[in-house]
């Protein structure tokens, strides 16, 4: 069985832009409901932290570079299969093989600066919720 959480984060290049409302309302449409939220930034160190899954790989650097490299805005999601639903509404990683109508479609620049985070599965929701927001942050 799947999980009912997952977690995003709107990146700095769509925050920047100004598509925060924008994103928030369609996932608010997508029938996901939010039980956390805040505009943060990332230092360099909690980005080193936050993707040290992908230390070893050839971005590593550039992507921790932007995601310390102004606001973004994190928010914990409930839905029924919420990791795989979320994954559909934002699309692929790179924006050119998006499917038309997703988020990364809509407003991501490139596959580094590609608008916004989904988690990958249960687990990793979890622990990239708890990373960001404490227990009583968490409705
Ligand atoms: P996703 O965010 O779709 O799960 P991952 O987990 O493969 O994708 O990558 C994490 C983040 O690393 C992406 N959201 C993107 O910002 C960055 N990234 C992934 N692939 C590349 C790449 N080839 N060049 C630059 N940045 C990348």
């Amino acid at each position: 069985m799947s999980g009912k959480i997952t977690f995003t984060m709107v990146k700095p290049d769509a925050v920047e832009q100004g598509f925060t409302g924008a994103i928030l309302g369609k996932i608010a449409e997508a029938g996901f409901r939010f039980k956390a939220l805040k505009k943060t930034q990332l230092t360099v160190s909690d980005a080193e932290r936050f993707y040290d899954v992908h230390k070893g790989r050839p971005f590593f650097r550039e992507l921790v570079d932007f995601m310390s490299s102004g606001p973004i805005v994190a928010a914990v999601l409930e839905k029924e299969n919420a990791v795989e639903d979320f994954r559909k509404l934002i699309g692929a990683t790179n924006p050119d093989q998006a499917e038309d109508g997703t988020i990364r479609k809509l407003y991501a620049r490139n596959v580094g600066e590609n608008a916004i985070h989904g988690s990958d599965s249960d687990e990793n929701a979890k622990i990239e919720s708890r990373f960001h927001f404490s227990e009583r942050e968490i409705f």
